[in-house]
């Protein structure tokens, strides 16, 4: 296949006739549905909306395995315990991968770790609740990987190759977080009485926040126009989001259990389910910090990053001695 490499003007020596081919080579590449690797040229905002975005997903995949790691000691059996940690661990799998994808661009884990830890990049807003019961495991896995493997699939197809690459993968094993998510759910809801409404009530409680995973609505968000046209996004939050309204409205039927919104109903004309209005002002409060679980999973995350220091120093030795001083440094 044709690659914006192959396409690379012979020779750049910064001239500005030099940043208008390069530039036309890029914009072509994308057209052509072609996917950029890290060596070819492409826009510095475009460098960056990728560092920002990739960033954010993959301190979301570590950050995201605090709520439910939170019960892997209380799981009710052995084999509830076993898949709940195989997904813990997955998470940090996605981190290593995103990380990955994001160095190619010329950024380090390093400073990436220490802007999540300094509040300069965001993680995704539903991982500042909190995981009250056995049920919110279910939950979790049903709509919040859910709501992921909705966001993720098209990225698949996003024109950064090292991104679309890793997302494949990654999108394999969210599928599986997804079926023992609804699984789990599916047991308590056909179990005792206080199973089922243990079951609803962390539905209720989890609904709107996976609704609002998706981003602001398309008229507030400040990167979609920019990111649909480098193909970075292949669809505005919105569609997204009914998208996934549209998933999960049977899947409740089938699960024996309600979502919490009384204006969801089949609207024929359109061909989707019209819902009621996502309440904003808390998604933006949660992205300032003040969610119900902000400081505690990035006190989290700060301790556990100290606390892995020996982890970190002892592989750059290892690295060192078997590179002959050459081994380049991971966290
Ligand atoms: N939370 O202009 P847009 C997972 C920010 S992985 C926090 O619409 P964009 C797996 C946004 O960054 C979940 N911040 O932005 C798992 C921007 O702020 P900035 C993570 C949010 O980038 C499951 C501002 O608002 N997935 O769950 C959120 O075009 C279970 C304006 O927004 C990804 O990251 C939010 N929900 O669209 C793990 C997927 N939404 O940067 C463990 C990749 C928006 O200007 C357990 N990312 N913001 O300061 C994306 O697809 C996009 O980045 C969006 C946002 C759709 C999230």
């Amino acid at each position: 296949m044709a690659t914006a490499a192959a396409h690379r003007p012979a020779r750049a020596d910064g001239t500005a006739a030099d940043a208008t081919a390069y530039e036309a080579v890029f914009d072509a590449a994308v057209a052509a549905d072609e996917r950029i690797e890290p060596r070819d040229w492409m826009p510095d905002a475009y460098r960056a909306t990728l560092v920002r975005q990739i960033a954010q997903h993959a301190h979301s995949e570590i950050i995201g395995m605090q709520p439910e790691a939170n019960w892997i000691t209380r799981a009710p059996s052995l084999r509830r315990k076993a898949i709940l940690m195989a997904k813990v661990q997955d998470e940090a799998g996605h981190g290593l991968y995103l990380y990955g994808a994001a160095e190619t661009l010329g950024t380090s884990r390093d400073e990436l770790l220490d802007k999540l830890h300094t509040g300069r990049q965001k993680y995704s807003s539903i991982f500042n609740y909190p995981t009250l019961t056995w049920a919110d495991v279910g939950a979790i896995g049903w709509l919040v990987d859910g709501a992921a493997i909705t966001n993720q699939v098209p990225l698949c197809r996003c024109s950064y190759g090292p991104y679309a690459r890793a997302m494949v993968r990654i999108c394999k094993e969210e599928s599986f977080h997804q079926r023992q998510g609804y699984e789990l759910l599916l047991a308590l809801s056909r179990g005792t009485p206080e199973q089922h409404a243990m079951a609803q009530d962390a539905v209720n409680r989890w609904w709107w926040p996976s609704l609002m995973m998706f981003g602001p609505p398309d008229d507030e968000s400040a990167h979609s126009a920019q990111s649909m046209a480098w193909k970075i996004k292949r669809h505005s939050n919105d569609e997204l989001r009914q998208r996934f309204v549209d998933i999960c409205v049977p899947q409740a039927q089938s699960l024996g259990l309600t979502l919490p919104d009384p204006d969801l109903k089949w609207n024929e004309e359109r061909g989707h389910h019209d819902f009621g209005p996502i309440d904003w002002t808390e998604f933006w409060e949660v992205l300032k910090g003040n969610g119900p679980c902000n400081e505690q999973r990035l006190t989290q995350r700060k301790q556990a990053h100290e606390e892995g220091a020996w982890v970190r120093e002892a592989a750059a030795a290892y690295a060192a001695k078997h590179n002959g001083g050459t081994g380049a440094q991971h966290a």
